[in-house]
């Protein structure tokens, strides 16, 4: 599709314009860890690379290198081996990685470390962007940072610099072609979300609407999930991320989901809460409404010119004066007893998208808006999440058609 090679080649050249004279970067798009035995994990292409490629095969690279104020592109792939595509498929070509990529100059992998010490002496270069992006300390190396480390001791004169911060800027503003592939995205997620809808009653098993969920979103041809389904009913609820999916729904409890599907590499990520039974006790009733009162109220303030990090403070605002007033808290401080994470997350490639915390919100953004009540000691957990694209006239909600209101949830639930 040449709309997305554009979108790659311009996303190129957006990078290159923020680096430095007499630099390069380097992106990988990684390799699938070994599980167990001749088992990999499956594979997935540092979203990075794909961003700046279009490509998500194993083990290739992708180098930019600026002299003065031109650019050169290289692209490094994996050779044809003919035995071992008998048994895991055809190797791009040159031709195919050139045609998705753009990138004209095409070199094989075993030859990156010769042609980047040419390029560093022939053209004195002085810096070097690396994605050196950290979870967290602990994190094991990477092979990243096992290949700057060899770097580091061999090009001692070369400053190393992180692409993180550049990419994070970039990829924060969506552009139209990403927007189609996310409502892409949401739009599975919805037929999957009715499925279960028309569907949920007392005695089925979590699992159940997992998998309804999942045939309905790949047999409507989604690339996949965008992370593994959450079905949590009753007690489970109130745990974030529960993903054993193993209990047997009762009437009168709630079912809290957490799902999305992955669509031309971009993800949805929505949350719904709905009764197994069909109807809401008063006291659940309650408590949802609250939690779509702390929604509406966020959803005024997501706007251009908002500091991202003023969501999460309008959120606890609401809750703190919504769960004084019920009665389930006596003080502001004990409201991080029922309210425990952040109240989005930016939405794209990555369903935790990269990009600042500090910054004010921009039109392109799309950003997750997912307040959660969880009252363990009564078994409810409630999170209700939409997909919200900052525009210039405001807040636009991707997910809207998805049923939320109370009376179209039962409603939808009577006539099942
Ligand atoms: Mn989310």
């Amino acid at each position: 599709m040449t709309g997305m090679r554009d979108f790659h080649i311009g996303n190129r050249s957006r990078l290159a314009s923020r680096l430095p004279r007499k630099s390069f970067a380097l992106v990988l798009s990684g390799k699938a860890p070994r599980a167990t035995a001749d088992e990999f994990y499956p594979f997935k292409p540092d979203r990075n690379f794909y961003y700046l490629t279009g490509l998500k095969r194993e083990n290739f690279f992708v180098l930019l290198v600026k002299d003065e104020s031109e650019v050169e592109e290289m692209l490094f792939i994996e050779e044809p081996q003919p035995d071992i595509e008998k048994w895991v498929g055809r190797r791009m070509t040159r031709d195919e990685a050139v045609a998705v990529s753009g990138i004209p100059v095409v070199f094989y992998e075993r030859e990156l470390k010769t042609i980047l010490n040419k390029v560093i002496h022939e053209k004195a270069l002085k810096t070097a962007f690396f994605d050196l992006e950290r979870l967290t300390f602990e994190e094991p190396q990477n092979q990243i940072h096992s290949l700057v480390s060899e770097f580091r001791e061999k090009y001692p004169h070369i400053q190393i610099e992180s692409l993180h911060y550049p990419l994070r800027d970039l990829r924060v503003k969506k552009q139209g072609i990403e927007l189609e592939q996310i409502r892409g995205a949401v739009a599975l997620t919805r037929l999957g979300i009715d499925e279960i809808l028309r569907n949920l009653r007392p005695g089925l098993y979590e699992y159940q609407m997992e998998a309804l969920f999942n045939y309905v979103i790949m047999n409507n041809g989604a690339e996949g999930n965008a992370f593994k389904t959450i079905v949590a009913s009753g007690p489970n609820g109130v745990i974030l991320h529960y993903v054993e999916n193993q209990r047997r729904m009762k009437k009168n409890e709630l079912v809290l989901l957490d799902l999305g599907a992955r669509f031309e590499g971009y993800n949805a990520d929505v949350s719904r809460t709905f009764p197994v039974g069909g109807t809401f006790t008063p006291r659940q009733r309650e408590l949802y409404e609250l939690v779509l009162k702390v929604q509406e109220e966020v959803l005024q303030i997501m706007k251009k010119g908002t500091l991202f990090s003023e969501l999460n403070l309008k959120a606890v605002e609401v809750f703190t004066r919504e769960l004084l007033a019920t009665g389930l808290i006596e003080k502001p401080e004990e409201v991080s007893k029922y309210y425990y994470h952040g109240v989005g997350h930016y939405l794209g490639l990555d369903t935790h998208d990269i990009g600042a915390r500090d910054i004010p919100l921009e039109p392109g953004m799309v950003i997750t808006l997912e307040p959660g009540v969880y009252v363990s000691e009564e078994a409810i957990g409630i999170r209700i999440e939409d997909d919200i694209l900052i525009t210039e006239e405001g807040p636009v909600v991707l997910t809207r058609d998805i049923p939320k209101e109370i009376h179209e949830i039962e409603a939808i639930m009577k006539n099942q």
